[in-house]
């Protein structure tokens, strides 16, 4: 648990431009600690602890969001706003305190907010449209600009066998609570390893990729306009599947993803249309065919992974994610593979409605 005096101490530590006048928790994110810093002469900061079990190489983490930001500043024709590190007193990213946690601090984007769940279909066209700007511009960044720093992070395979792990240690109880999720994981298995498949085989580029694009990595204006992408904790080479995918699975349901009313959750074709649209505009001329012909799989098998990711924290007892219950992350779980099974049963108007964005011929 992090006091408010450390939280004090260690924004110090950071170059902002007058004392601090408040701090607040806020509350962003299953994995790192977040903090909003107001000083004395009202400028905003975010301050961040990362969580070093997560990101074991928390340094290169914090190389690679101060790179990709840097870049995104500076790219040909950026429209939008991203986030800005602020330097430590010493002159670098990071800050490790006397625990051995490292820290790092931005600059809070003003006139800005997050969504939980869309009230529009234009605002999931804007946010198509970040997205896809986003991919478009780092689509120019050196690639050794940014590391690898969790590998294998949406490998089908790795975390199949993670689950299995998990489910040969978990308790009888938790496998009974489990049950239908188990069996849904095993019965998906087959289909949902293909994508990892067709990336060993080298059939799609790989990409500096956002690798958490989901919803409330977005920041909106006062008038709902896409005005930033966040969070760039992930930013890795990969490929584009798993942020299309990440983003119809957070932005075209009609629900969060711990909502426990399972029996309501749906993917919204007319939001799944306005994505395509959207990211579409600036993606058109730099995804492959055989990157857009996969890209409703790409949406199918992120959210499988998110699943039974949430499943195997389940199982080992919820040591991974955030939960604010015991059973939080099979609710999650159970809301995810519902979400799966809605894009399943409309999957032939998905795939339609996909190629016709892209004007892809598939016959
Ligand atoms: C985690 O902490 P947050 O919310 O940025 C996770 C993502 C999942 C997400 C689920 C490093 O991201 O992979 O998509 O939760 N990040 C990591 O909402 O595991
Ligand atoms: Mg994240």
């Amino acid at each position: 648990m992090v006091t408010m005096k450390e939280v004090q101490f260690i924004s110090n530590r950071f170059c902002i431009e007058s004392a601090m006048k408040s701090i607040e928790p806020l509350e962003s994110g299953h994995i790192n600690d977040t903090f909003l810093i107001v000083t004395n002469n009202d400028e905003r900061y975010v301050l961040q602890k990362m969580n070093t079990n997560v990101f074991s190489d928390v340094e290169s983490v914090i190389e690679n969001k101060v790179n990709v930001s840097k870049h995104l500043l500076k790219a040909h024709d950026f429209k939008y706003e991203t986030i800005t590190f602020i330097e430590t007193k010493g002159k670098e990213y990071h800050y490790m305190d006397g625990n051995g946690d490292y820290w790092n601090m931005m600059s809070f984007i003003p006139n800005s907010h997050t969504v939980s769940i869309p009230n529009s279909a234009k605002l999931v066209f804007e946010a198509g449209k970040l997205y896809g700007d986003f991919i478009s511009k780092t689509a120019t960044l050196p690639a050794n600009c940014v590391k690898e720093t969790l590998p294998d992070f949406h490998d089908v395979p790795l975390r199949f066998s993670q689950f299995e792990i998990a489910l040969e240690n978990a308790s009888e109880s938790n496998k009974e609570k489990a049950k239908e999720v188990i069996e849904f994981a095993y019965k998906s298995r087959d289909e949902m390893f293909k994508l990892s498949a067709l990336k060993n085989e080298d059939v799609f580029p790989i990409r500096i990729v956002h690798n958490d694009a989901k919803l409330s990595n977005i920041l909106f204006d006062d008038n709902d306009e896409g005005l930033a992408v966040i969070d760039l904790d992930t930013v890795m080479p990969g490929i584009v599947h798993f942020d299309f995918g990440d983003s119809i699975r957070s932005i075209c349901t009609n629900t969060v993803e711990d909502d426990e009313n399972f029996e309501s959750i749906s993917i919204k074709l007319d939001y799944y249309e306005a994505f395509c649209n959207g990211y579409a505009l600036s993606t058109r001329d730099i995804l492959t065919p055989q990157e857009v012909e996969y890209l409703p799989l790409g949406a199918k098998t992120i959210i499988f992974i998110m699943g039974l990711r949430f499943l195997t924290d389940f199982l080992n007892g919820n040591i991974y994610y955030k939960v604010k219950y015991d059973t939080h992350n099979l609710v999650r779980c159970k809301n995810q593979f519902k979400l799966l099974e809605s894009v399943q049963s409309h999957y032939d108007e998905i795939l339609r409605i996909t190629y016709d964005a892209y004007a892809l011929d598939i016959s």
